[in-house]
């Protein structure tokens, strides 16, 4: 029996969804989807209102996933300028800088000038509705702006994390034929530069990539950077000359706001989709359901703009709903362990947004630098991005939140662009480890194997049955890709890659994927994307590459390497590979163990028999099942020997 942790009276009295609601409204959303969400819908502000509210299908042979069809908006307007008369003085952005004594405060007023002004500026350099704009900044308010100014005239961004390599950036820009780079001369995160645009001149040396036009660069750390006329402008002159006043783009509900690149199981990694309506009523509604928002409190998610949590969580939920947004530039432990803490004190952060690795981490060094702070501002606390072990859970609850702080485990990914399992608050009891039960208009489902629904207290894996208003819309440029990934495994369902249980109360608990997908501190990594890398290396002949238990970590990368004949396995070739991968992908791709494997397991047709592979990985010798189908079982046992993990 796990831990139940009651809804506080306390907290449910303020709450703005409390029991009696979730039941109602959960019960009027999965059953009249159209009226429930035709309601939510007019949360926002639209040019044109919309007359339909749900047009979809999961069936794969008649896919279509439309909200709000006819409907018309701006999410920069919605964003930003709706808030001004009320709340123009309202702080939008909390910036944190990784130097503890940097930060600034932007208000919806200041803000809504600096994206018009940035608008303008794209306009000027002959940016269009529906280009493609990379997006390649570390955690500074121009990633914001920059993101608002391409949704206020129509432009498509891509954002691609700060931490990735020049490869994965051309491969981003290559596949959306991206026109147009914003970039900063460095990024600072716990003291060390990351060469930004250094990466960015060398991206844009591989093939294809001359789509690109311009690169705008801000002006960050002040280190001399090459700039190559007439491609490279800084964004501070050009900013200089622009208006503050742009007139809005009219979006249709459906057409594309952002393209983000995700790793799946198999290939490179897919450009996931989202439009302009739907995306923001869930990002917006799930913002303030799950967090409770209310007008005075300070919200701070910790995930970097890079990722599809920055994304909805971190500018347009929060922003859509006039909240103040804290953006931080630096890590947990630097200058020391107290750093969350001591930034929570010194804003007076109200809700506090994180994932378990950070939480795990930050455990390794004990109390004392979380009780060294005040935190009494805190009153509540989420996680994303893995599971969150009971133990990690219980130490967030008791020690951060001095056990007042209600704990929100959302699980989300993004292709679903907002929360869809989740406490409320003010509603719903934690489990320690449990995501809890499905947002509104949610309809989960556990399947086995054969796809038959289960019933009850089950273990499968997870399906979603029926649209929601943020669902992605289509893989960029390969929509087949996109009904083949999701909707062809389980006909007629939305299928997440997760395994998932169901308990007796019928609360959800993420196990986590069931496809080749490893969850390396909360960032998906697809294992075909480390294998590749691997191979190509000159020296190496074949590699294998899955997931492994990691303390921290939650999961950590665990690479088989058979080398090309002739070639000697050293250590300066372990190092040597390592480093080779933290190249081609960037550092979050690096193997944390890397076996040298005479040979792999493979079945007669050869095919790599990864299951056996995660089990020596486990250490979990003695459960490898059935080895007899393999076409060389000697294999088997060289690699049990040389096992890494013990
Ligand atoms: C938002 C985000 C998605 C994958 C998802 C799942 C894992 C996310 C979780 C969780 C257990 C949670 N995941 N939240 N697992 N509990 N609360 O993380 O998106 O980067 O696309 O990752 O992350 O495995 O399928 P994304």
């Amino acid at each position: 029996m796990s831990k139940l942790y009651p809804v506080s009276a306390e907290f449910a009295a303020q709450a703005n969804i409390k029991a009696a609601d979730y039941a109602s409204l959960y019960d009027e959303s999965v059953t009249d989807p159209d009226e429930f969400w035709g309601r939510i819908g007019k949360r926002l502000e639209w040019s044109k209102p919309y007359t339909q509210v749900q047009d979809t299908s999961f069936d794969a042979s008649d896919l279509h996933i439309n909200w709000y069809a006819d409907g018309e908006l701006n999410v920069a307007t919605n964003c930003l300028d709706r808030h001004l008369e009320k709340h123009g003085d309202k702080i939008a952005i909390i910036w944190e800088g990784d130097d503890p004594n940097e930060s600034r405060r932007i208000s919806y007023r200041e803000l809504h000038a600096e994206v018009c002004k940035c608008a303008n500026m794209l306009k000027n350099l002959g940016v269009q509705k529906g280009d493609r704009i990379t997006i390649y900044l570390p955690m500074i308010p121009e990633a914001a702006v920059a993101m608002l100014a391409c949704a206020r005239i129509g432009a498509v961004h891509s954002i691609v994390f700060g931490g990735f390599s020049p490869d994965s950036l051309a491969g981003r820009i290559v596949d959306c034929t991206s026109k147009l780079i914003i970039t900063a001369d460095e990024g600072l995160r716990g003291g060390k530069k990351v060469p930004l645009k250094i990466n960015v001149d060398e991206a844009l040396q591989r093939p294809g990539t001359n789509t690109v036009e311009t690169v705008i660069v801000v002006r960050r750390t002040g280190s001399p950077v090459a700039m190559q006329a007439p491609r490279d402008r800084w964004y501070h002159s050009l900013m200089a000359a622009q208006s503050t006043e742009c007139p809005p783009e009219p979006m249709n509900a459906e057409d594309p706001l952002f393209i983000l690149y995700t790793s799946g199981s198999t290939g490179k990694p897919k450009g996931v989709l989202h439009t302009t309506g739907g995306y923001l009523v869930y990002a917006s509604y799930t913002h303030e359901c799950v967090f409770d928002l209310q007008e005075n409190d300070v919200y701070w998610c910790t995930a970097d703009v890079g990722w599809v949590t920055g994304h909805s969580y971190m500018v347009y939920g929060p922003l859509a709903n006039g909240a103040t947004s804290l953006m931080f530039e630096g890590v947990p432990n630097y200058p020391d362990v107290s750093r969350f803490w001591q930034v929570v004190d010194k804003h007076q952060v109200t809700l506090f947004y994180t994932a378990p690795t950070a939480i795990r981490a930050l455990m390794r060094d004990g109390e004392a630098p979380v009780k060294k702070t005040k935190r009494t501002s805190l009153r509540l606390l989420g996680t994303v991005g893995e599971p969150i072990n009971p133990e990690a859970w219980e130490w967030y609850h008791r020690v951060v939140g001095d056990e007042r702080c209600p704990i929100v485990d959302t699980w989300w990914q993004t292709e679903t662009g907002g929360i869809l399992i989740t406490p409320l608050a003010g509603a719903i009891a934690q489990k320690p480890g449990s995501a809890t039960k499905p947002f509104f208009g949610i309809k989960p489902a556990i399947v086995d194997v054969n796809g038959t629904q289960l019933e009850g207290a089950a273990e499968g894996n997870l399906v979603i049955t029926d649209s929601w208003p943020g669902q992605m819309r289509t893989v960029y440029g390969d929509h087949q890709r996109f009904i083949d990934t999701y909707f062809k495994t389980y006909p007629g369902t939305y299928f997440t890659g997760d395994g998932a249980r169901r308990d007796e109360d019928g609360y959800y608990w993420i196990t986590g994927r069931v496809d080749d997908v490893i969850n390396v501190s909360g960032h998906r990594l697809g294992t075909a994307e480390v294998e590749s890398a691997l191979v190509a290396h000159p020296k190496v002949a074949e590699a294998a590459v899955v997931g492994c238990p990691h303390d921290i970590k939650g999961q950590g990368i665990y690479a088989y390497v058979t080398l090309k004949t002739g070639i000697e396995p050293t250590e300066e070739l372990r190092k040597e590979l390592r480093d080779w991968v933290r190249k081609e992908i960037g550092p979050i791709a690096t193997p944390d163990y890397l076996q040298w494997a005479p040979g792999l397991p493979k079945t007669r047709s050869g095919k790599i028999m990864r299951r056996i592979l995660r089990k020596i990985a486990e250490n979990q010798p003695d459960q490898l099942g059935d080895i007899s189908t393999l076409a060389d079982p000697g294999v088997v046992a060289s690699l049990v020997d040389e096992r890494m993990i013990r």
